[in-house]
């Protein structure tokens, strides 16, 4: 198997300045004539041979002419990897010809079909299976595209830039020519064309300049874009008033499709999302799917600039671009919401998804060294690690000095491709500062552990503490440096102030730190805000964490505090499970006065009015089976279900008056808005309303169902349906029924449907899923409801998925051998939580290795699949 290798980075030998692109779209075939302006590049050295080469995959060459002469069968050599030919002296202009089947584009890269409209996805080598091209990011040209197609099934005809012209053709047919003035790399290339309809809007850049804003979507859901547009123009102002960063463009479109393997693609002013990130009504969208569409539409939006003007010059750079997206759509989001609930989301989403890759078979770094399948590293290392480090850059040089490398970066960089090294020295430059060995934090993989120790000096009002780092090998990494990171410290006295706060800078293996001027023996408030992206490893006594979680300033060591006191309680009643004969009562009783403690402090949080609502709810969640499971080897996902659902029980027993309390003051009668306030209402309400459901108390069950009937907008429903998922009360039935019912032809509501059967805990699960599978609105051909219904039940159901007797694995294994064949990219992405075979005890693990084994002597495997199964199998 082919591995490509960062270190073997060439330039190009030959550059494409400028693109012209004819498609005659049919759905079973289209044809694409290019016309690529191309010449040497001046930097090759010399005694290179002349051969020019051209990616492209699984198309039809019909032919290929150079400066207007059409080459002979001899003059050129076409294999699975591309085209071949030999260059003139002088710049010269190739033509090719070729032709592709939409229809059959089950892959969902390049040209394809959704629902009934043409649509592409190039990142990240897309293009290659559309023409014969350079199709490499370091390539950038402009892009003038002419789009033929049927005009009453495609009367929308969209690319990049700007509509030149447009008309009608002979026989129902019409065309529309688009041009992008700014040279770009063929993955942000895009077409769409179909029977869409458009939503529009406006948005007047800081210069005056005004910008047409469109969103198309399928007929039938014009009301469902609003939230996306008003994200849009939200996201347009905050770029220009945080980062500078204007439009370009006097035009901005977006489409949403049904079909689609990422979230959304940033092509150049033509964005294509996931029609789950795009569409939304309060009848139809959680609180969550708000939050997400907003967040994403910002990112992509954000990429105009990090990602398109400058862009990454080879894919070993991608967190170039989605490091630096990711830490400007979380800072966006922070400032539209609650800054601390949204480091505590983001927090959890690193932990939950970022910090198992680092710890698994598949660690790599956030510049990964080598790759079989570059679509395989669009990751939580390269994103969320990436966003980190961008981060951690952002509290070492403060607000203004980053802004000022940022300003640096873009003047220095716009309309190049460059790499993440360019990206640190422009901050580097700006604030004559050595980041060498931050940088580290891109090279090597592994989440770090971090310990500290303090001693406090009543004499001298000292207190000093003694941090000590270690990251842990990683494949193909034995020996791990130091690296550099920033570390918030607050120092709490008895009545719960800060007597001292300070961010210190470690750099070495172990590094002692001083605070003066400490009057009393503080208690330590470590890592606020988690400034540093690394696991803790030092354990404070349960009253510390309790009076952490009462007192600390800084609301993201609040919640902190509490996981950590709620996961030592499950872990220490887990390893009491096997003794109690698997019971899990009893394995709580064995920590009992903990139990209280922790519950007395929850209640603290939960009357606390002084704290708002959204933090309180995230405040009430234990930490999840997924995460728990995490913290200890082997795990036993059956006392993890067990344990966590009996402490849970034993918080809604406790506090069911103040919950039911809770849940009453919290309901409100006016109308649905998807601001952060009033979600936070929601959202503290469904805490309660799981909790009181978690008492066991059958009243509560009813309630749950009632809220289901009552309610009028979907986050509300949900909030009913996910409690009364894993119960035998008939709400549940009868809820599941009317929300089939309701949107049995809405793709994107219907997920919620599918996934929701799949995470429940009930016994009758799996066989339910498999039901599923034959629904009439079930297709293995949708990556969102391959996700929703099967990749739902190895991520959110570990109980089930990970069954003593393997039917979990066998079953989810069928399915991503059957998934190959169709969208490997998907099946790769799905094969993941298999690779988690060594958290496991050994009959687990054993299967899971098998199940890898199975997949890896699938015939014609993937490159995609290949690649992650057997990284996960070794
Ligand atoms: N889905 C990816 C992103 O926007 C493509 N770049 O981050
Ligand atoms: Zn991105």
């Amino acid at each position: 198997r082919h591995v490509i290798s960062r270190k073997d980075y060439k330039e190009p030998d030959f550059f494409v300045e400028k693109v012209e692109l004819v498609f005659d779209l049919e759905r079973e075939v289209t044809n694409v004539k290019s016309r690529l302006f191309i010449h040497a590049n001046p930097a090759r050295g010399t005694g290179v041979d002349d051969e020019v080469f051209l990616h492209g995959e699984d198309m039809k060459l019909v032919s290929v002419s150079i400066n207007e002469r059409r080459l002979a069968s001899g003059d050129f050599t076409v294999d699975q990897e591309g085209l071949r030919f030999t260059a003139p002296r002088e710049a010269f202009i190739a033509e090719i010809e070729t032709q592709i089947s939409p229809a059959n584009n089950t892959r969902l890269e390049g040209l394809y079909v959704s629902q009934s409209a043409f649509c592409t996805q190039c990142e990240a080598e897309g293009f290659r299976r559309i023409t014969y091209f350079p199709d490499r990011p370091d390539v950038m040209a402009t892009f003038k595209v002419t789009i033929n197609a049927d005009k009453s099934s495609c009367p929308v005809l969209l690319s990049n830039g700007n509509l030149i012209d447009s008309g009608d053709l002979d026989g129902g047919r019409h065309f529309a020519v688009w041009e992008d003035p700014f040279p770009k790399p063929s993955y942000l290339f895009a077409l769409v064309a179909g029977d869409l309809a458009c939503v529009e809007d406006s948005f007047k850049t800081v210069s005056g300049r005004d910008v047409a804003l469109r969103i198309f979507v399928e007929h039938g859901n014009e009301d469902r874009c609003d939230y996306a547009m008003d994200s849009l123009k939200r996201s347009m102002k905050w770029d220009e008033d945080v980062y500078g960063l204007e439009y370009d463009l006097d035009l901005f479109n977006i489409v949403a499709v049904s079909d689609f393997n990422m979230g959304a693609m940033e092509n150049k002013s033509l964005n294509v999302f996931n029609a789950k990130y795009i569409l939304a009504k309060p009848d139809t969208a959680t609180d969550m799917d708000f939050e997400l569409i907003e967040s994403i539409v910002a990112h992509e939006y954000f990429h105009n600039w990090s990602g398109n003007r400058v862009t990454c010059r080879d894919w070993f750079q991608l967190s170039l671009k989605e490091g630096l997206t990711v830490f400007r759509d979380q800072e966006f989001s922070a400032d539209q919401r609650s800054r601390p609930v949204q480091r505590i989301k983001d927090v959890a989403q690193l932990r939950a998804r970022q910090f198992p890759e680092d710890g698994g078979p598949l660690a790599h770094p956030v510049r990964p060294d080598s790759y079989m399948e570059i679509n395989n590293f669009y990751t939580a290392t390269v994103y969320e690690k990436g966003a980190e480090l961008i981060r951690m850059m952002h509290t070492l040089l403060g607000p203004d000095g980053y802004r000022k490398g940022i300003d640096l970066y873009f003047d220095r960089h716009d309309g190049q491709a460059v790499t993440c090294d360019d990206f640190a020295k422009a901050m580097e430059d700006a604030n004559d500062i050595d980041f060498t060995q931050l940088k580290l934090w891109y090279s090597q993989a592994g989440t770090p552990k971090l310990w500290w120790e303090g001693d406090y000096d009543a004499d001298a009002k000292q207190y000093r503490i003694t941090l000590t780092q270690k990251t842990d090998p990683t494949p193909g990494q034995s020996d791990k440096k130091p690296l550099h990171m920033p570390v918030s410290i607050g120092l709490l006295g008895a009545d719960g102030n800060d007597i001292a706060a300070k961010t210190v800078e470690l750099t070495e293996a172990t590094q002692e730190f001083v605070f003066d001027g400490v009057t009393e023996k503080p208690v330590v408030s470590f890592n606020r805000g988690f400034s540093a992206p690394v696991n803790v490893m030092t354990d404070q006594p349960d009253a510390e964490l309790v009076f952490l979680m009462g007192n600390d300033s800084d609301a993201f060591n609040r919640w902190e505090a509490g996981q950590k006191y709620a996961t030592r309680l499950i872990l220490s009643a887990i390893s009491n499970f096997e003794e109690n004969d698997g019971n899990a009562d009893a394995a709580l009783n064995d920590v009992a006065v903990a139990v209280d403690a922790f519950i007395g402090a929850m209640q603290a949080t939960l009357l606390n009015d002084g704290l708002d609502k959204a933090f309180r709810a995230d405040a009430l969640v234990l930490p999840g089976e997924e995460f728990i499971s995490e913290q200890r080897k082997p795990a036993n996902p059956d006392a993890i279900h067990q344990v966590r659902n009996a402490l849970r029980k034993r918080i809604g027993v406790a506090l069911m008056d103040d919950f039911e309390n809770t849940y009453h003051q919290n309901a409100s009668n006016a109308a649905f808005t998807p601001d952060a306030l009033s979600a936070g209402q929601r959202a503290l309400r469904a805490t309660a309303l799981g909790y009181l459901v978690a008492s066991g108390e059958a009243r509560f069950a009813d309630l749950a169902s009632d809220q289901y009937k009552a309610s009028d907008n979907m986050t509300d429903q949900m909030a009913a349906l996910s409690v009364l998922n894993h119960l035998d009360h008939p709400g549940r039935a009868d809820a599941l029924a009317d929300f089939e019912n309701r949107f049995a032809k809405d793709g994107v509501v219907l997920d919620k449907w599918f996934a929701l059967q799949a995470m429940s805990s009930r016994d009758d699960t799996l066989a339910r899923v498999k039901d599923l599978m034959g629904h009439p609105a079930f297709t293995m051909r949708n990556p969102n409801k391959v996700r929703s219904l099967i990749g739902a039940f190895a991520v959110g159901n570990p109980r089930h998925f990970h069954a003593k007797d393997g039917s979990g694995y066998e079953f989810y294994t069928d399915r991503l051998i059957e998934l190959d064949d169709i969208n490997p990219q998907v099946a790769a992405r799905l094969c993941a939580p298999l690779g988690k075979w060594a958290k496991y005890d050994d009959d687990r693990a054993d299967m899971m290795k098998a199940a890898l084994q199975r997949i890896l002597a699938k015939e014609d495997i993937s490159r995609d699949l290949y690649e992650i199964a057997s990284k996960s199998a070794a």
